[in-house]
């Protein structure tokens, strides 16, 4: 018996060698060379074609190489009643906790009209504010987005989170729902997108929603491309609604050349990296996913299809 592993993320590394080290009593076969394809038991993939995983008719578990399973429930072939389970890993939390502290500490201190101080010579003695005066948002707060709010609590950042179900989380005001929405948009100044995405999140970061924003926030986006609909990114940044944005995911990935982010003032533009996948630890998860499978016990950190994350 087996598993198949199709590891091509951009920043894809060989996961074979990992996998024979780390589970060596699972025969790990590559993509390409499936072999028997009723002795593949479990598939360790990311964005496999539709259809593909419906062909291992003796499936126990498809395992995500990426937090988002967006690129699974996408196939509409998807086997029925095989668990899925997606990519909960400490680096890959660690990762984004590095990313998003980062880019919420730039907007605070005013990092982009700093930079561009000093690209025009210009000695402007800029006061800001410290972080208790600073008000974060996360829209979304799962595995990822409440590692980020444990570091910006520690900084002192005035935190607050909205999701599908309310949190109890020491510091951060917990909105949730459609009616949590507004009054939590309303006291965000830096709003930081980790939510998956699903039919119900496709195009929430849109005009209406910039609108209800105080004039002059920051958006930072590392959940999906999927999120944001680009033009009212580039409205609200023309009127002043949003300061500036710091995007790591595109509806179109790579961003095409043409696109006006790249050059835009205002955009960072980072290449889907706020947090990658790291191979020993992923696999360490996997296995240990398999070994309970073995012994009967359910697997952890599964998706609920009908949720989409
Ligand atoms: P989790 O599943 O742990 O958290 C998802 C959060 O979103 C939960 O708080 C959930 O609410 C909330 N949510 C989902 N649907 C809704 C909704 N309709 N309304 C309100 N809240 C909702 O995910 P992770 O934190 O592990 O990952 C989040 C996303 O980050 C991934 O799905 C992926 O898209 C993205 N990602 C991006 C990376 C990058 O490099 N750019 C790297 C890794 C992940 P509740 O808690 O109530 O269930
Ligand atoms: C993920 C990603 O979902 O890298 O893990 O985007």
């Amino acid at each position: 018996m087996a598993l198949i592993i199709k590891p091509d993320l951009e920043h894809a590394r060989p996961w074979r060698e990992v996998f024979l080290e780390t589970l060596p009593e699972q025969e790990c076969r590559e993509w390409d060379r499936p072999g028997d394809p009723e002795a593949i038991e479990y598939a360790f993939v990311w964005a496999p074609p539709s259809g593909a995983l419906k062909t291992f008719p003796n499936l126990k578990c498809i395992f995500s190489i990426g937090a988002g399973v967006d690129h699974l429930l996408k196939d509409p072939d998807l086997p029925d009643g095989v668990p899925i389970v997606r990519m909960v890993e400490p680096e890959l939390t660690q990762g984004m906790t590095e990313y998003v502290t980062m880019h919420v500490l730039r907007f605070h201190r005013e990092g982009p009209a700093l930079e561009a101080q000093q690209r025009d010579r210009v000695w402007n003695e800029l006061i800001v504010p410290t972080a208790p005066s600073r008000r974060v948002g996360f829209l979304g707060f799962g595995v990822l987005a409440q590692d980020s709010a444990r570091v910006l609590n520690a900084l002192g950042f005035d935190l607050a989170c909205w999701s599908r179900t309310a949190k109890t989380v020491d510091g951060v005001q917990s909105f949730r729902g459609a009616d949590g929405l507004d009054p939590f948009l309303a006291r965000t100044e830096i709003l930081v997108c980790l939510l998956p995405l699903t039919p119900e999140t496709d195009g929430i970061l849109n005009a209406g929603l910039f609108a209800k924003l105080p004039r002059g926030a920051w958006l930072i986006n590392a959940g999906r491309g999927g999120h944001q609909i680009e033009e009212d990114i580039l409205d609200a940044l023309e009127s002043g609604q949003l300061s500036g944005a710091t995007l790591d995911v595109f509806r179109s990935e790579p961003l095409p050349k043409e696109s006006p982010f790249w050059a835009h003032p205002r955009v960072t533009v980072t290449p889907h990296i706020a947090s990658v996948t790291q191979q020993k630890s992923a696999v360490e998860q996997v296995a240990a996913n398999i070994r309970r499978i073995e012994a009967g016990e359910a697997p952890l950190n599964t998706v609920d299809r009908v949720l989409g994350y």
